[in-house]
């Protein structure tokens, strides 16, 4: 299976994020998932790594906005600037803001923090000095994989970090600045009818919005409820789409413990629902982060249940681009996500 991927990530590692109660942790969305994933992969002789293409902007700005990208790409100097604190010890400083915005008005600031709080929706996406590089890498990784799989028909992993699919069209969320599986599906999309099924452990928030009026991208979640779990304001199961969206995408928000058995119930109605849909092609938003035992998510599926998953989703016969999202137990994680890839070559 041809495995997109590029050593750029390794730059985006800010030194914390701020958890519930303003607690100061090591960042969770490190490099060394990266390399777990890696040395799993690399044991099997069915991955063939691949460099991704660049494909410049034009596949990114038809997904997002113009002005959050050029926010991105320049809030890290100018917080650099800004701040002889922070030019004293970059490496020690991440780029979060102290407001949010509530985006009843159209006012977007003109200052760094003013944006900074309109277009970075939590305090798990920290900006530092490489990210920006970095999430551009990660989504080429993905449409490098869509371009792949399109050509040869035949499923293609795409290994990205930072993840994509808390990204919306103007902001940054949990980890994620670009929506590497968005933007993938958007191109493919050109081509026939996509389906994206988001298995990682949260609510795709960033996913839905992107194509909440669209009827050409089906979107389905399955997650942990968002009642009880971040993103939490999105991610309900009477979200169905807008417009001419309607009825193109579903939420399956599932409770705390959510197991083998419960889980695959879900999946088998998202899975039915896009049977009917026919599309092309298939996305996926492959986060681990639903494991047993995975540090933030609460939810108890098993190495085996990641074989079913992969299973069934793979007996769907479409052409699948399996994008990497979430998954925090690093220890298992290489094996996880094998395990669910296993089933597509
Ligand atoms: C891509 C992805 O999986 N992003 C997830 C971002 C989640 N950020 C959550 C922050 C809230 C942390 N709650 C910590 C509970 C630890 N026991
Ligand atoms: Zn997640």
């Amino acid at each position: 299976m041809k495995t997109f991927y590029s050593e750029t990530h390794r730059k985006h590692y800010p030194p914390f994020e701020v958890f519930d109660g303003g607690k100061r942790v090591p960042y969770l969305e490190n490099p060394d998932r990266m390399d777990r994933i890696l040395s799993a992969l690399k044991q099997k002789d069915w991955a063939e790594f691949l460099e991704p293409s660049d494909f410049g902007l034009e596949p990114i700005y038809a997904v997002h906005d113009k002005d959050y990208i050029a926010f991105l790409a320049s809030a890290w100097n100018e917080w650099l600037d800004s701040d002889p604190e922070v030019a004293a010890s970059p490496e020690t400083h991440a780029f979060l803001p102290a407001t949010f915005a509530l985006r009843r008005s159209p006012h977007i600031p003109s200052t760094l923090l003013g944006k900074a709080g309109y277009y970075m929706m939590d305090l798990s996406a920290c900006i530092v000095e490489h990210t920006y590089a970095a999430a551009l890498s990660s989504v080429n990784c993905a449409v490098s994989a869509a371009e792949s799989t399109f050509h040869t028909q035949l499923s293609a992993f795409a290994l990205c970090r930072p993840p994509g699919h808390h990204a919306g069209v103007d902001y940054a969320a949990g980890y994620c600045f670009l929506n590497n599986a968005s933007v993938a599906a958007n191109w493919l999309s050109s081509k026939g009818k996509v389906a994206l099924l988001d298995i990682d452990y949260h609510a795709g928030n960033g996913t839905q919005d992107i194509f909440y009026e669209r009827d050409d991208v089906l979107t389905i979640s399955i997650h942990g409820d968002p009642d009880f779990e971040y993103p939490h304001y999105i991610g309900f199961a009477d979200e169905t789409g807008a417009g001419e969206g309607i009825g193109f995408h579903r939420n399956f928000p599932l409770p705390a413990g959510t197991d083998d058995p419960q889980y695959l119930f879900a999946l088998d109605e998202a899975l039915e629902i896009i049977r009917k849909f026919e599309p092309q092609h298939l996305v996926i938003s492959a986060g681990m982060d639903t494991f047993d035992g995975d540090p933030l998510g609460k939810f108890k599926v098993t190495r085996n249940g990641f074989m079913e998953i992969g299973k069934r989703i793979a007996g769907m016969r479409l052409p699948a681009v399996i994008i990497m999202e979430g998954g925090y137990a690093n220890e298992a994680l290489g094996e996880n996500i094998v395990t669910l890839l296993e089933q597509f070559k």
